[in-house]
């Protein structure tokens, strides 16, 4: 579709599907309605857009340079589009879900986006076991950030500042990890716009239910992606055979076995089966590395 001389560019800021915010070159921000499939935009989105009385209509997305999403049994959850890195947040508390942080992770590696985990929450009795639960991750040179968010702002401002400097950064993670903790601590005047948002919402809960662009500075180098915190975390776009490249610590194995297509799952001569035996791959990793292989399966079968 060509368009039109009176369309400018700008970029979605919140919301997805038929309503968003689309913030224009010089900073503005405006309600644009998006019009059947082919203007289904998602924050991050650079979209081609045009008045439409005092709001605006999406005409067309920009092509992206990546899309983090989330594919369950019956449906397709978007996270964010033309991101730089990810951060997962989890925390000492509540208790977090190993596989759902690991289909995160999953997720980014299939979208070649690079990743780190905030583990938050230092100052509970709790943080030692979940350090513990991280060693796995630790091993495979993901960066791991240990901070109090809430209690000692000034080492988490001070250890995230250089991670997000100059980049885009979407923040996934369960809820009640902390992440818009993150996002005020770092964006200045976010508190105000999260207010906005919750009052037009009326939900009279802190717990964060849309996704929200945020620049940390005025001159809008930097950006934080707030999101909803998720329970589920299907990644049924992967293809099975794909799994064990997406996962560092086993890929780093399947050299070694003998079929060039072994499903890690029992084959003679397999090297990630060898590690496993050998210690060299964290038992949980493996057991999630067969849970998810096995909904990759049903799904073509
Ligand atoms: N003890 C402790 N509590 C913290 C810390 N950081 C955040 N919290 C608390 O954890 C709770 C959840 O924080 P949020 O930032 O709202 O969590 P969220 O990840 O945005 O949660 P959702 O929006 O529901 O996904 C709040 O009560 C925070 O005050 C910390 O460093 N230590
Ligand atoms: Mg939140
Ligand atoms: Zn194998």
């Amino acid at each position: 579709m060509p368009s039109s001389p009176s369309s400018a560019e700008g970029r979605v800021v919140s919301g997805h599907g038929r309503h968003v915010v689309v913030e224009s070159a010089d900073g503005k921000r405006l309600l644009c309605h998006t019009r059947g499939k082919k203007s289904a935009a998602v924050v991050g989105d650079r979209v081609r857009w045009q008045p439409s009385g005092d709001e605006g209509v999406v005409e067309s997305v920009l092509p992206r340079t990546n899309l983090l999403y989330r594919q369950d049994e019956w449906k397709t959850k978007a996270f964010a589009a033309n991101i730089d890195q990810l951060l997962v947040v989890v925390a000492a508390e509540p208790v977090f879900s190993e596989s759902q942080l690991a289909r995160a992770l999953i997720a980014a590696a299939d979208a070649a986006i690079a990743a780190r985990i905030v583990l938050n929450k230092r100052d509970l009795p709790s943080f030692a076991a979940a350090r513990e639960r991280l060693a796995a991750y630790a091993a495979m040179d993901i960066d791991i950030l240990e901070l109090a968010l809430k209690v000692d702002r000034d080492q988490a401002r001070a250890r995230l500042a250089p991670v997000l400097h100059g980049r885009t950064t979407l923040v996934l993670g369960p809820s009640g990890a902390g992440k818009s903790t993150l996002v005020n601590l770092m964006v200045p005047d976010a508190q105000a716009q999260t207010g906005e948002i919750s009052s037009a919402l009326n939900t009279g809960r802190h717990t964060t239910t849309v996704t929200q662009w945020y620049w940390i500075e005025r001159e809008r180098a930097s950006a934080l992606i707030d999101s909803p915190g998720f329970q589920e975390f299907g990644l049924r776009h992967i293809e099975a055979g794909r799994l064990a490249a997406l996962m560092p610590d086993i890929a780093r194995h399947t050299t070694a076995c003998r079929f060039y297509n072994c499903s890690h799952l029992h084959e003679p001569g397999c090297g990630v089966l060898a590690a496993v035996e050998s210690g060299a791959i964290a038992p949980s990793r493996y057991r999630i590395y067969r849970e998810i292989f096995a909904e990759l399966l049903a799904r073509t079968a």
